[in-house]
């Protein structure tokens, strides 16, 4: 840890010493019956040595990652979507909101893998899920050790690392987060869970603290808010990277106040898609939401809410139980609504608030925008796919000309995005038609041409040195 770090840090102990002596050398010099006045007085000196404890955080930033999985763009009210969730509106009024952000992968481990590593997942061997059936195709791959992790680079800048909720990138321990980069766990490795018993898919207990499989009782969504505040309440003096990793609002359909569905190696429906799903749905959403507004009541208490860059986004788009509109397509699809995903970054002291942008960024961005943040030089092996958006974050203007590309069946470039549906390409000009209901493409054959030419030069280079995995997908 650098020293003026350390002088930070001892700065805050001080601080936190003299603080509380000032308030009892405070008291005990007022009458026995506290005025309103000088209850007041008190209340304000410990806000201003909160607010001197923020401000004299000039140190690396802590930095927050919450996933919601399978959330759409028309889910949440920020977006103009459904349920009303006041705490993202909060943090999207304190912070940035991205609208035309995409997530690499259209399922849960493609997103995972890319958003840890920076490059399309397909170099990683990850270009589907990883199934909980042990004799699902997947079963035994994972995220290899040669891959590198941005929770890796952060470890070897002094950051405190952990991660709480779904890791879906590998169910032998050999890929455990703790050998990935992250310090401490708490969640599940499978691709969903029962909010309550922690039974995965294939009828297997999922529920792991570290290293070690481990009964907890508790509804996931909640555990996994709980984990996520007590460890910001545990950091002061060294910078984290804290990973909350939500396991709703994917199936099992479950609520807060519903109860196990599922048992060990028993029978059950996958979905837990019986009774008012539209209202679980909106119930599990929300307790998503009420861990966001207690983690920014955390970071203020503790005094590091303005140096702590929090960026919330889901992994990919709602399946047909949820909401992507205004856009087409579910999860699992290459259009919009697979991939395009609601955006917020909020970080006090540095990203304007109430600010929304357009330009096209990607969960492979993630990656080199902490690098870039916190100091990491980006170097050419292994190169990137992402690039930083620090600078759109700050205010500054972004650029949305460049290319992002699907599966080899989709890409954007710009406004523009051609999708290969039905065996024929299709063209779309977003900025017209962001729904994708018109088809360009006999109308403009060379940009048709051009894509597809991107589209073979983009497989061709992610094709080359891939990451090898136990059981190779089939090309
Ligand atoms: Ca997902």
């Amino acid at each position: 840890m650098s020293s003026p770090r350390k002088l930070v840090t001892d700065l805050c102990q001080i601080l936190l010493v003299l603080v509380p002596m000032a308030i009892i050398v405070f008291t005990a010099a007022g009458c026995s019956e506290k005025s309103e006045q000088a209850k007041n007085a008190e209340a304000n000196t410990a806000d201003v040595a909160r607010k001197e404890l923020d401000t004299e955080s000039k140190g690396p930033p802590n930095i927050i990652v919450i996933l919601a999985d399978d959330l759409g763009y028309g889910d949440i009210s920020v977006t103009g979507g459904r349920v009303k969730t006041p705490n993202i509106e909060r943090l999207a009024a304190e912070g940035m909101r991205l609208t035309d952000f995409h997530t690499s992968g259209v399922v849960c481990s493609p997103t995972r893998a890319g958003l840890l590593t920076g490059r399309y997942q397909q170099r990683a061997g990850i270009p589907g899920v990883i199934v909980a059936d042990p004799s699902g195709l997947t079963h035994e791959n994972g995220l290899q050790d040669r891959e590198i992790t941005v929770a890796e680079l952060l470890q070897k800048e002094a950051y405190d690392t952990a991660i709480f909720g779904k890791w879906h990138l590998g169910y032998d321990p050999l890929y455990s987060p703790l050998n990935n980069g992250f310090d401490k766990y708490a969640g599940f490795v499978a691709g969903n869970i029962d909010y309550f018993s922690h039974i995965d898919q294939s009828g297997k207990h999922d529920w792991w603290r570290d290293r070690e499989l481990n009964v907890e009782q508790g509804y996931a969504t909640s555990l996994i808010n709980d984990y996520a505040v007590k460890y910001i309440e545990q950091s002061r003096s060294t910078p984290f990277f804290l990973y909350v990793s939500h396991a709703a609002p994917h199936y099992p359909y479950q609520g807060p106040d519903d109860s196990a569905e599922r048992q060990a190696g028993a029978q059950f429906e996958v979905y837990s898609a019986d009774g008012d799903v539209q209202a679980t749905y909106r119930e599990m959403v929300l307790e998503i939401d009420r861990g966001i507004g207690d983690i920014m009541r955390a970071l203020e208490r503790t005094g590091q809410d303005k140096n702590t860059l929090i960026l919330f986004f889901s992994d990919n788009g709602a399946n047909e139980y949820g909401s992507n509109a205004p856009y087409r397509g579910y999860k699992t699809t290459v259009w919009e609504g697979g991939h395009r995903v609601p955006f917020i970054a909020r970080w006090p002291s540095k990203i304007p608030a109430d600010t929304v942008r357009s330009q096209l960024s990607s969960s492979l961005d993630v990656m080199p925008t902490i690098m870039d943040i916190v100091g990491i030089p980006i170097v050419d092996a292994p190169a990137l796919d992402g690039s930083s958006i620090a600078p759109l974050l700050y205010g500054e203007r972004g650029n949305s000309n460049r290319q992002l590309y699907w599966n080899g069946v989709a890409m954007r470039d710009g406004d523009w995005k051609l999708v290969i549906a039905d065996g024929k390409p299709k063209l779309f000009d977003l900025s017209s038609d962001p729904g994708e209901l018109n088809d360009l493409s006999t109308s403009n054959p060379q940009m048709v041409t051009e894509m597809l030419a991107a589209i073979r030069a983009w497989q061709a280079d992610i094709s080359t040195d891939m990451t090898q995995q136990p059981v190779p997908l089939p090309q």
